[in-house]
């Protein structure tokens, strides 16, 4: 039997359901760390977030405004492409759709590149990060997100794989067409859904 094999096996045995792990991963108890690059270091009140692009009303909100708004907290399992999946992970933020609200996102709006220090960039359609779910995250396991999962501020869209979820978010650009983001342009697929095992371009 394969590690796979052992390790969906062993999750019947724990009392839960292997439908929920996609094909081709492996469930995991740790939480990896995966970035490309340095894990960049905020000063207090100096991370600020920027939704633009094609809205009527473009603004820059700061942590404090973010920790004012409404919250929501929820557990989702989270994919990662490299094949580890975790099952029951609690985040709490601020929905992505909250912030477009207030925006004013204008009709021709289709796609969004979410965009973070140091460059990372990362495309999916309008109505994946308007989910119920799709969160401006501050908090994991209801403590501050460490720096190097993305503190103090990250993106979670826990339907698509995680590298659709931004660490060190910084803006939310609308746009009217896709494009695609740095693992994109590096050969992963557009929209990245797991259970369809969209890991690469052509995957469909
Ligand atoms: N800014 C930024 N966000 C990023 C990445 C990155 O390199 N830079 N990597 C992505 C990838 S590929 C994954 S799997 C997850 C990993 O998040 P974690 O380190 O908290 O597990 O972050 C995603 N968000
Ligand atoms: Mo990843």
């Amino acid at each position: 039997m394969s590690f796979f094999d052992r390790n969906r096996k062993a999750l019947i045995e724990k009392g839960i359901d292997p439908a929920r792990l996609p094909p081709g991963q492996y469930s995991t108890e740790r939480f990896p760390v995966l970035h490309v690059g340095d894990v960049p270091t905020f000063a207090p009140g100096e991370w600020d977030l920027t939704i633009g692009g094609l809205v009527d009303n473009p603004f820059t909100i700061t942590l404090d405004e973010l920790k004012a708004m409404p919250p929501v907290t929820y557990t989702a399992d989270i994919h990662c492409v490299t094949k580890w999946t975790k099952f029951d992970m609690s985040w709490t933020g601020v929905r992505v759709r909250d912030l477009f609200d207030r925006a004013g996102v204008q009709a021709s709006a289709t796609h969004v590149m979410e965009v973070a220090e140091y460059g990372y960039t990362t495309n999916l359609p309008l109505s994946d990060i308007t989910t119920d779910q799709a969160i401006v995250a501050y908090a994991y396991e209801g403590e501050d997100i460490e720096p190097i999962h993305g503190g103090p501020v990250r993106i979670i869209v826990p339907h698509l794989y995680f590298w659709k979820s931004a660490k060190w978010v910084r803006r939310l650009e609308l746009r009217d067409r896709d494009a695609p983001g740095f693992w994109e342009q590096n050969g992963y697929s557009m929209y990245g859904d797991p259970f369809r095992e969209q890991r690469y371009t052509n995957d469909r």
